[in-house]
């Protein structure tokens, strides 16, 4: 039981109430208050000098409690409404390049939700940045929070971010987590971890941190973090180069997690075939670098190879296929400029030994996560990246030959909502999470016929 539920009371802090004995009489028993001492308690029931009074004060007091009535409901219809809830407005249809979409609400009312996974019932568990994890079921209810997760920091782009769910789930009811996690020192870094499903659905146990990003600073920004597995069963995650001058510098020292996509065992140790493993000046679980922001990761449903989308400065955003060891040039090279408008690095969009992204997007979409689509549900969308895009309001569609971007079409971009995350449902359904701070969304696309 948490100690905090039921705290003992501190007889340092026991109040003393002199207004009750000294200068106050029951209810009926005639006296006054002595003149001048103690009215700060005056609307106290005990208070009561003479029945003309006390009637006059029954009456207002039956109008208090009537209004606290009023109040109470009130304030229980802001909180019903407050509070996600299950939305089904008729669908509408959406016309695309291949045909009607019918677009619906599925969950509304989420605090700024930030990444989703579908269970193999075709539930969708999804994080609330503020550190909640629900469960949507198959027929549309909405979990409460779930009891267990590990505590988060929740400020800035800082919360519960990612939730992945275990490719053995069915068997071990294994759910991962990124989320920014605090320090003792008021500093924080991104961590995964793994936790067990309980049978009911409704709490996580066994939690277990299996990686921690250092260094760690104090800050708000620049976390990634998506957690995706490969095929082989190693566990990639994208890191964030924490944002500021200078600790971003670091996405160019193998010897820090910033600015990294990480590749690991599921017990957190690096695998013995990743790049820099045997090297004294490099980290062992580093598969990547030179990041700077990645907020999206999928593996290519052909090659198995890792896609990660990444967040630009101003401009040049990016999608890359980071090969093992390969060093994708942030803040030395970019396809955008500084926030300032300065030129990053010598301005140059290219080096010599640095990794070119496969696109870019100028001006920004801020990329999140991205997924494959194979399913047949959507026939046209055979083989395309979906992109979650924040600033262009919308779910692109990629059409790829090989790592070549041929077409772009921005899906659902009339609903005018940020986009955080992409998922594609059993039943080759798409669902899209919307980033709003009080009335996040999950929004299903489902062929329009
Ligand atoms: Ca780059």
């Amino acid at each position: 039981m948490d100690p905090a539920a039921a705290p003992a009371r501190d007889p340092r802090i026991t109040p003393s109430k002199p207004w009750r004995s000294a200068h106050v009489v029951p209810v009926g028993g005639g006296e006054r208050r002595r003149p001048g001492v103690d009215n700060r308690r005056s609307d106290q029931p005990c208070i009561r000098p003479t029945l003309e009074f006390t009637v006059k004060d029954a009456v207002k007091t039956v109008e208090k409690r009537l209004g606290r009535i009023v109040l109470t409901l009130v304030a229980l219809l802001v909180l019903l409404l407050g509070v996600p809830e299950i939305s089904r407005p008729r669908p509408r249809t959406v016309n695309t390049e291949k045909g009607p979409v019918l677009l619906s609400v599925v969950a509304r009312g989420l605090a700024q939700p930030w990444g989703m996974d579908i269970l193999p019932d075709g539930a969708i568990v999804v994080t609330e940045k503020p550190g909640r994890l629900r469960i949507l079921d198959r027929d549309g209810t909405l979990s409460a929070p779930l009891a267990g997760v590990p505590p988060v920091v929740d400020a800035g782009q800082g919360g519960l971010l990612d939730v992945t769910v275990d490719p053995a789930f069915a068997r071990n009811r294994l759910l991962w987590l990124a989320y920014s996690e605090p320090a003792s020192d008021g500093a924080n870094s991104t961590a995964v971890a793994r936790a067990r499903l309980s049978t009911d659905g409704a709490t996580l146990e066994g939690v277990k941190v299996i990686f921690r990003q250092l260094p760690r600073y104090p800050g708000r920004l620049h976390f990634g973090a998506r957690v995706v597995f490969a095929r082989d069963g190693t566990v990639f995650v994208t890191l964030g180069e924490r944002f500021r001058d200078p600790w971003r510098e670091q996405a160019q020292n193998l010897r820090s997690h910033l600015g990294k996509v990480v590749r690991l065992q599921p017990d957190g140790t690096a695998p013995d075939d990743n790049p820099f493993v045997g090297r004294d000046d490099a980290l062992p679980e580093l598969w990547s670098y030179g990041h700077r922001n990645v907020q999206g990761a999928a593996i290519h449903p052909e090659t198995g190879k890792l896609w990660i989308s990444e967040h630009g400065p101003r401009g040049g955003d990016e999608l890359n296929v980071p090969k093992p060891g390969g060093n994708y040039g942030w803040p030395l090279v970019s396809h955008g400029v500084e926030y300032s408008g300065r030129p990053v690095g010598r301005g140059n969009r290219s080096a010599p030994g640095l990794e070119d992204p496969v696109a870019t997007w100028t001006p920004a979409i801020a990329p999140g996560g991205i997924a494959f689509y194979t399913d047949k549900a959507f026939p046209g969308w055979q083989g395309n990246l979906l992109v979650a895009g924040l600033r262009a309001r919308a779910v692109l569609r990629l059409e790829l030959d090989g790592e070549s971007v041929m077409h772009e079409e921005r899906l659902i971009a009339d609903e005018g909502r940020r986009i955080r995350d992409v998922a594609v449902g059993p039943d080759g359904v798409v669902y899209a999470l919307t980033d709003d701070v009080r009335d996040g969304r999950i929004l299903r696309l489902a062929p329009g016929n």
